[in-house]
């Protein structure tokens, strides 16, 4: 898969123009993207910002020499190029297994075009393949697992090595829910959004704009 990873991540990189505002997604196929970047903006000269959506990947690109600034320094971001989990034939997808879900929504949502990055292990007709992860709050975190387990969607706590909660870059849970029974992915984003408490959920709807799938030599576009 990792030539795949490459692949894709190659691509991504060669629709990087001059003088734009980029996006750094989350990730190992993201981390490869990052460190094409960087040696292209090297050798060509060029004059790239970027904005991270996540700690690690901001770290990956400073220390690359990429110019890594916050998000509200810039009005926009022309391109931004992410990983995925799980990603259907209509280009929605499920991220977060990262657990960097908050920001890369956030950043995807202040990009002019989202392309993203995988192989084609993630490539599948339906979502739900990849267990959806939630963004929590951790004050009162456990009604939100009781409702969840009520709603029939298998709720589980991602967890570090050490069996403690992970904490996302903004310290909160993350609450992985199995929605292969759910037929219905926007009725089940808006009832996530409606539980007091979550702050932001994986399923990524109408948001990609190109798919770059390693091995496949053309690149997939959402319809208009
Ligand atoms: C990131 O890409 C996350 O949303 C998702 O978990 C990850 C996929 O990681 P990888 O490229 O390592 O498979 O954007």
């Amino acid at each position: 898969m990792n030539i795949e990873k490459n692949q894709a991540a190659r691509m991504a990189v060669e629709k990087i123009q001059n003088n734009s505002v980029v996006g750094l997604g989350s990730g190992s196929t993201a981390a490869i993207f990052i460190r094409l970047l960087a040696e292209k903006v090297k050798k060509e000269h060029m004059n790239i910002v970027c904005v991270a959506t996540s700690i690690k990947s901001g770290e990956l690109g400073s220390s690359l020499g990429l110019k890594v600034v916050d998000i509200d320094d810039v009005s926009s971001i022309d391109v931004t190029v992410d990983g995925a989990d799980e990603v259907d034939y209509d280009l929605n997808g499920i991220k977060g297994g990262g657990a960097a879900l908050l920001f890369e929504k956030i950043v995807a949502s202040k990009s002019k075009y989202n392309i993203w990055i995988i192989d084609s292990s993630k490539f599948h007709k339906k979502l739900g393949n990849f267990k959806l992860p939630v963004e929590v709050i951790k004050f009162g975190s456990q009604r939100i697992f009781d409702c969840l387990q009520e709603m029939g969607l298998n709720p589980t706590y991602r967890l570090n090595d050490d069996s403690t909660r992970l904490l996302t870059d903004s310290s909160n849970y993350i609450i992985d829910i199995d929605i292969q029974h759910v037929s219905d992915l926007k009725s089940l984003s808006n009832a996530l959004e409606n539980l007091t408490g979550v702050v932001e959920h994986g399923l990524f709807i109408n948001i990609c704009n190109e798919l770059l799938i390693g091995g496949l030599k053309k690149d997939i576009k959402r319809s208009e």
